[in-house]
């Protein structure tokens, strides 16, 4: 599924962020920027210690924020690292935080000069976001990101099974018709 924002694509596809051919794609990783398992464990894994290594240099990231590095092996030439929300309940900041990574790696990106993101579900694995409250969130961020900023061309949401695919599909539906 897509949708046009201006000149830009919002993408909605099922399948696998490691192999992504967009000009970044981005990490969902912990405060210390230190592998660890789902998406951050196979973005290792297929990019390299190349990635590692530059993380290690960084100095970790707090929850929110966003970090680029290289690719190292992988499709993408850059990979942007952002953290997500621990989820408690609902009330603890989460939805602002969670808000805050899909801008932030935007933010990014387009200071690189880059023209193309693939996004994974940011917190909705190991950090508990509940999955349609974070579509709702990560779509709303990226539709108003891309309609106030012409940088960036193409946004992509890998969504990981049929099941969170499906989420996002009908989440993006509802709020394309309100628009
Ligand atoms: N491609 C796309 N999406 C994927 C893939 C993949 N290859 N693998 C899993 N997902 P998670 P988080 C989905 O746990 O919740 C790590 O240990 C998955 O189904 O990767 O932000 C970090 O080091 C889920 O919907 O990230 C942190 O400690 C979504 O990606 C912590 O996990 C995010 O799941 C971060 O937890």
């Amino acid at each position: 599924m897509e949708v046009k924002v201006g000149p830009a694509t919002l993408e909605l596809v099922e399948g696998d962020i490691t192999r992504q051919d967009t000009d970044a794609i981005v990490n969902a990783a912990n405060q210390y920027l230190r592998p660890g398992g789902g998406v951050d464990g196979a973005i290792h894994r297929a990019g390299g210690p190349a990635i590692e290594a530059e993380c290690r240099q960084l100095g970790g990231c707090p929850t929110g924020e966003a970090r680029i590095t290289t690719g190292g092996n992988l499709k993408a030439r850059y990979v942007i690292h952002t953290v997500g929300p621990i989820y408690r309940d609902g009330f603890h900041r989460e939805a602002e935080l969670l808000a805050s990574c899909y801008r932030e790696s935007l933010k990014l990106a387009a200071a690189k000069g880059l023209k193309s993101v693939a996004f994974p579900s940011i917190a909705t694995g190991v950090y508990g976001y509940p999955m349609a409250d974070a579509a709702q969130i990560a779509l709303t961020t990226i539709l108003d990101y891309l309609a106030q900023n012409p940088e960036i061309k193409l946004v992509r949401l890998v969504l990981f099974g049929r099941l969170a695919f499906e989420v996002y599909e009908q989440t993006l539906t509802e709020l394309s018709h309100r628009r």
